[in-house]
C-alpha cells in the first residue's frame, strides 16, 4: 500500500505491488487539500479518557483467556508471529512494511475508549474494558489478504463484532456502521506528513457488519494485539481486502447513508466501498488473480470471498464487478 505521499516523499519500493500510486496526479493534490482541512480540525473525533481496560492487565502482550478456538482457514498453516507483527499496514505510523513494528510504539493504548453513537437507542462512551468484557474471548484463526496481493493466516482473538452492536440497539435507520481510528499527531506523528486523510476511517453495510464471521479483535496468537496490528481494538473482516480491517477504532456510528471510507473516498476507481476479495476484478494496476502468502515462494491463486463463501448471500442480486 504505497503511495506518492509528496514530492520529497517518492514511492517507495518494496517486494510486493504497491497499493496506491496515484495514477492521477492532480488529482491526487487536489485530494491532499481536503486532507489539509482534516488536519485542521483534527482532535474532535478523540474520545474521553476512561479508566484503563483490564483485557490486557498484564500489560504489554499479557496472555488473553479463551472460551473458544476455531479454525476458519481450512486447517491452513498460520503464519508466523514474527512475520504477522513485523510486516504491516498502519500508515499513521510510515508506509514501509517495517515501519509500524519501528513506530507504532508511541501509541498509548491504555486507558483506552471508544465512542458508539448515531442511529442507535443506547449511544454511549464506554471504556474498552467495559466494551468487550461482556463478551466471552474466542479465538478465530482467519485467512487475511490485502489488496496489495499478499496474505497471512492469523489466530485472532475478540468477539463477534454483531455481539457488541447490539447492545448499543441500532435503530432501523441504521443502514451502515461507520468506523474510526484515533488521530493524535501527538502519538502519530508521521501523520503530520499527510499520505491518507486522517483519521483514517471505514465503513459496513449493517448485515455485513452483523455477519457472524466479522470481527472485533483485541489480540493475537493468544496476546494482546501488539500496537502496530491495531492495538487495542480493531476490525478482522476475513472475506474483505485488508483495509476493511480498520485498527485502533475509537468511534463506531451507525448511519443512514454510506459513509466516507480512506481509500474508498481517495480513489474510488481503486478500492471500491465493498471491497470483497474478488479474483475475478484486477486492481487497475494489477491481477487479483492470485497472491503471496508471506514465508512462500510461489503465489497460490486467490479465492472467491478469501475462501468465505457463506458471505455470498449478503450480496445476491449485486453485480460484484461493479461493486468491487
Ligand atoms: N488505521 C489504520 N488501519 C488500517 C490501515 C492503516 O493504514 N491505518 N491499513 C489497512 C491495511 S491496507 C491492511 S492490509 C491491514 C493490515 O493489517 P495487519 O498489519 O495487522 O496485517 O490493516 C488495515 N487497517
Ligand atoms: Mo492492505
Amino acid at each position: 500500500m504505497l503511495i506518492r505521499s509528496s514530492p520529497s516523499h517518492p514511492i517507495q519500493s518494496s517486494e510486493i505491488t504497491p497499493e496506491a500510486t496515484y495514477a492521477d496526479r492532480r488529482k491526487f493534490l487536489a485530494r491532499m487539500g481536503l486532507a489539509a482541512i482534516g488536519l485542521a480540525t483534527a482532535g474532535c473525533g478523540r474520545a474521553a479518557e476512561m479508566p484503563a481496560a483490564k483485557v490486557d492487565a498484564g500489560g504489554g502482550l499479557a496472555e488473553l483467556k479463551l472460551s473458544k478456538q476455531t479454525s476458519m482457514a481450512g486447517g491452513e498453516t498460520q503464519t508466523p508471529f514474527d512475520t504477522v507483527s513485523h510486516y504491516n499496514n498502519y500508515y499513521e505510523f510510515g508506509t514501509d512494511k517495517s515501519d509500524p513494528a519501528d513506530n507504532a510504539g508511541t501509541l498509548k493504548t491504555r486507558p483506552w475508549s471508544v465512542t458508539v453513537e448515531g442511529e442507535c437507542e443506547a449511544p454511549g462512551v464506554l471504556a474498552l474494558d467495559d466494551l468487550i468484557k461482556p463478551f466471552a474471548l474466542e479465538e478465530r484463526v482467519y485467512r487475511h489478504r490485502c489488496v496489495e496481493a499478499w496474505s497471512i493466516v492469523v489466530p485472532w482473538v475478540g468477539v463477534p463484532l454483531a455481539d457488541v452492536l447490539k447492545r448499543f440497539k441500532p435503530t432501523s435507520k441504521a443502514k451502515f456502521v461507520a468506523f474510526t481510528t484515533l488521530y493524535d499527531p501527538q502519538q502519530m506523528p508521521l501523520t503530520r506528513r499527510g499520505v491518507l486523510e486522517w483519521p483514517y476511517r471505514e465503513g459496513l453495510r449493517i448485515d455485513e457488519a452483523m455477519h457472524p464471521l466479522a470481527f472485533l479483535s483485541v489480540g493475537m496468537y493468544g496476546k494482546v494485539l501488539p500496537n502496530q496490528n491495531g492495538a487495542p481494538l480493531r476490525l478482522t473482516i476475513p472475506w474483505k481486502y485488508g483495509f476493511k480491517s480498520i485498527k485502533a477504532i475509537v468511534k463506531i456510528r451507525f448511519v443512514e447513508q454510506q459513509p466516507a471510507a480512506t481509500w474508498n473516498h481517495m480513489a474510488e476507481d481503486e478500492y471500491g466501498f465493498y471491497s470483497n476479495v474478488n479474483p475475478q476484478v484486477d486492481h487497475p494496476r494489477w491481477s487479483q488473480k492470485s497472491e503471496r502468502r508471506l514465508g512462500e515462494l510461489f503465489k497460490r491463486p486467490t479465492l472467491m470471498f478469501n475462501g468465505y463463501p457463506e458471505v455470498a448471500a449478503l450480496y445476491a442480486g449485486m453485480d460484484l464487478r461493479k461493486n468491487f
